[in-house]
């Protein structure tokens, strides 16, 4: 992630670092600052008895293109299956996430996110807009690892690196090929249409952070809350959630939907800049993650954003007399500040008019959102 960007996450530290940092394996009891109630995130609690499940999509399929568009049309989320991403790399990132989380807590401590840095272990980054604890660690990944990684592992870092670094080009990859399935289930279709996409549309110039997140067993599921609900501030979010379940998204008019594991695959996430650019035509995904009594959960997010320079605004092609752009251009690092500053209102505070449908911004009700 360029270094622009970075200066926007430090100015903007959302961390509390005063808390200090539990050692979860030694809590046989939820902790009262860890006991959520439905005040604290202010949405609708618990699963939905729902036979709607998030659409499932394969790459190969020649019909890819048309479900997407429907999937990020109606849920703003999809799972995607025949991605390219070999199984032993997501076999080797998920072992080196779960090495990291392993370690002992003052050794995880040792590359401990700085209270101006971005990268490092930490609270999730949405703690500090919630009154109450998530029962979670993350670590944050802008850049390379290298330095961070050398101080959790000094004899064998480099490994671990190798793993980190391949990972990352090869999402790069897959982002830039969802981008095009995306916009041109919008109808947005040659390369001159997303300047940025570059000459070869390969989206070179992009920008990203890799989140990795690991919630521990937890002796009382029902009242903690591994990730409180947010949408992430991207334009995509690539999620790689291993085999234990506890991703929900919100559907409207039908509650929580639990987005099952599925071998192999890989959760595709709308983000608030994606659904600036399709002028709300693709909206933004309200999501959270959910704890588990027995098993402990993993997820990888990659968090992908367009270079820091440009401006992200409702596409030319999208908008016209009966529709209006209902978004002013932002950059990324604009739109981290806005989100920042204005919480839930992050997406309505860039908007210049109201839809014609009437809807409102997915996240506009509550008291919740991420900085992701
Ligand atoms: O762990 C999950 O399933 C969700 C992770 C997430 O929402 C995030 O990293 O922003």
């Amino acid at each position: 992630m360029p270094s622009r960007l970075s200066d926007d996450y430090r100015a903007h530290p959302v961390h509390p670092q005063q808390l200090k940092h539990p050692d979860f394996t030694s809590l046989q009891e939820l902790p009262e600052s860890y006991a959520w109630n439905q005040r604290d995130d202010d949405y609708p609690s618990g699963d939905s008895f729902t036979t709607e499940s998030v659409p499932s999509i394969d790459l190969n399929d020649p019909n890819a293109l048309q479900g997407i568009g429907h999937a990020c049309k109606t849920w703003g989320v999809f799972q995607v299956t025949n991605h390219g991403i070999p199984a032993s790399l997501l076999d080797m990132v998920e072992f080196t996430s779960r090495n990291l989380f392993s370690l002992p807590v003052h050794q995880k401590l040792k590359a401990a996110r700085s209270h101006d840095g971005v990268s490092g272990f930490g609270f999730a980054r949405i703690s500090s807009f919630f009154s109450k604890r998530m029962w979670s660690e993350g670590f944050t990944i802008v850049g390379s690892p290298d330095e961070h990684f050398r101080q959790l592992w000094p004899q064998n870092y480099s490994k671990h690196c190798d793993v980190i670094k391949e990972y990352k080009k090869e999402m790069k990859k897959l982002a830039g090929r969802l981008m095009w399935l995306m916009l041109g289930s919008l109808g947005i279709v040659a390369k001159q249409d997303i300047k940025w996409a570059g000459t070869k549309g390969e989206f070179k110039e992009s920008s990203a952070a890799l989140q990795l997140n690991y919630y521990p067993a937890c002796p009382d599921p029902d009242r903690a809350m591994g990730l409180a609900a947010h949408t992430d501030s991207t334009l995509l979010t690539i999620l790689y959630q291993s085999s234990t379940s506890g991703l929900q998204v919100l559907k409207e008019g039908v509650g929580w939907v639990t987005v099952p594991p599925v071998p192999g695959g890989l959760v595709i996430n709308v983000g608030d800049l994606m659904h600036i650019l399709s002028n709300g035509s693709y909206p933004s995904v309200l999501h959270r993650a959910i704890v588990n009594r027995t098993h402990h959960r993993l997820s990888i997010a990659y968090l992908y954003g367009p270079p820091t320079s440009v401006k992200i605004s409702p596409h030319p092609k999208l908008v016209g007399p009966t529709n209006p752009p209902l978004y002013r251009p932002v950059t990324w690092n604009e739109y981290l500040d806005t989100k920042a500053k204005h919480f839930n209102k992050a997406l309505s505070s860039v908007r210049v008019c109201v839809p014609l449908n009437g809807l409102v911004d997915v996240n506009e009700h509550n008291n919740s959102v991420t900085v992701g």
